[in-house]
């Protein structure tokens, strides 16, 4: 039985956690169900952000489940390279039906942040198989966030993750992020201004020459550093620079795919599809973990040229389209149809946006903004003390039986699919009533 004595929680290195002081007072979560957490002290915590932005359908889901054992005991694991499993193949179909047209050709991972590597050196690759080597540049944003790969690093835009890891990679160059509270703050979805940020890449391409550029990574909905939305237009006019220069274009939909806007995709959302297109988290639900990186046929073909005998594309893992991840995949998919769920957020926002938007006017909120089932309030920094006034808003609500996510001064929200307007209430209630005891 674990307790929380320090000596008991001091092996785990854990992972973007203030180790000492969670080990001081730490929070466990012993089992879950539908919306609900439950903690080693017995209490039942409403689920606000989907565990990390990844359980879509909710908590130990039925099909899930049973998708899971069955395929423990029928094949536990096949190599992923030189030899397959039917699911794979079975899943790959199923999510290209589900992708935006095009999109028509599935590589496998494990997290995100491997998506993410996937689809760089897949972009790297591309251009040097059509005899256009030259394009190695990449070109990530500010505040952007792709995982915690080198790749993922390079091209994110946060520097209190990139600061310890050296010179990363070359040749990488940064769009800014598109948050702008003095234009568009109380947005309630799309903000109006800002598309003009999407032409900082012509002025990339005029400094390093489009022959050198292979590939801009952007999340359609920026997640991790406070929820960043697109201004109206801002994804359309990148999608046409790209077009104009050769540029592939990679949507990071690590958080925005399967159903958290209220469409499959962002790309479906915002009617943009990219090149590349980067899954993971509401895959399988967060159930196991998995990845996926999307890419167009015209793509997948370029590699398909050489000869038949030699590997096309030097890239992979062990893992890749694991047995048992397939099968949480596989279960997921059919929870989300069974349910409506890839839409039911589209259902949701109207009642989602007013209930966020009720906590204008309580002390500190300098912006609240929304999106699907996402939302975001944001609070005036404490002077000299940055991130330092929304966590204890994250502490006092865990100890109201809510769980939100912080980054920054920002809080978020990015509850389940299977929210009922009733606990929405509830979210809500309690962070008001959290925000109103704040110091
Ligand atoms: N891309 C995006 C857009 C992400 O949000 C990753 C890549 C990396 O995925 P993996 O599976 O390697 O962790 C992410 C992950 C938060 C939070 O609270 C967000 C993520 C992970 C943990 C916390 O904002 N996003």
């Amino acid at each position: 039985m674990l307790t929380s004595s320090r000596n008991d929680l001091e092996s785990f290195w854990m992972p973007y956690t203030a180790n000492r002081q969670f080990k001081a007072q730490p929070r466990l979560f012993v089992s879950a169900k539908d919306m609900h957490y439950r903690t080693s002290d017995g209490r039942a915590v409403l689920d606000g952000t989907a565990g990390l932005w990844c359980c879509n359908a909710g908590h130990s889901r039925p099909k899930i489940v049973e998708a899971v054992q069955r395929q423990i005991e029928e094949l536990d694991y096949a190599p992923a390279f030189q030899m397959g499993h039917p699911k794979a193949f079975e899943l790959a179909n199923r999510l290209v039906q589900l992708t935006p047209e095009g999109l028509d050709h599935v590589f496998f991972t494990n997290s995100g942040s491997e998506a993410v590597d996937t689809a760089l050196k897949t972009a790297l690759a591309y251009h040097q198989a059509r005899g256009q080597g030259s394009r190695v540049r990449l070109i990530g944003r500010e505040r952007g966030y792709h995982g915690s790969g080198f790749g993922g690093v390079s091209t994110g835009g946060i520097s209190s993750n990139r600061e310890a890891f050296g010179p990363l990679l070359p040749g990488v160059d940064h769009l800014r992020h598109t948050h702008d509270p003095n234009r568009n703050a109380f947005s309630r979805g799309i903000p109006e201004h800002g598309m003009e940020f999407a032409d900082d890449l012509e002025r990339i391409v005029s400094l390093h020459g489009a022959s050198t550029i292979a590939a801009v990574i952007v999340e359609p909905v920026a997640g991790s550093t406070g929820v960043l939305l697109p201004p109206k237009g801002y994804l359309e006019r990148l999608r046409a620079i790209c077009d104009r220069h050769g540029i592939l274009l990679i949507f990071d939909e690590v958080i925005t795919g399967f159903g958290r806007l209220g469409t499959p995709f962002a790309a479906d959302y915002f009617g943009v599809t990219p090149d590349l297109m980067t899954v993971a988290k509401g895959l399988t639900s967060g159930v196991v973990p998995m990845g996926a990186m999307f890419v167009t046929r015209n793509l997948y073909e370029t590699f398909m040229r050489g000869p038949e005998h030699l590997i096309e594309f030097a890239h992979g893992y062990t893992y890749s389209g694991h047995p048992v991840a397939c099968a949480a995949a596989l279960g997921t998919l059919d929870t989300y149809a069974d349910e409506g769920l890839l839409t039911r957020a589209a259902e949701l926002e109207p009642y989602w946006s007013d209930a966020a938007h009720s906590l204008r006017g309580l002390p500190h909120v300098i912006d609240v903004r929304n999106i699907g089932l996402i939302g975001a309030i944001e609070l005036e920094p404490m002077p000299d003390a940055p991130t330092k006034r929304a966590f204890p808003a994250f502490l006092k609500a865990f100890e109201n039986g809510v769980l939100i996510r912080t980054a920054g001064d920002t809080i978020a929200l990015s509850p389940p699919l299977i929210i009922s307007r009733a606990q929405i209430d509830e979210l809500f209630g309690t962070l008001s009533t959290v925000l109103k005891t704040l110091a």
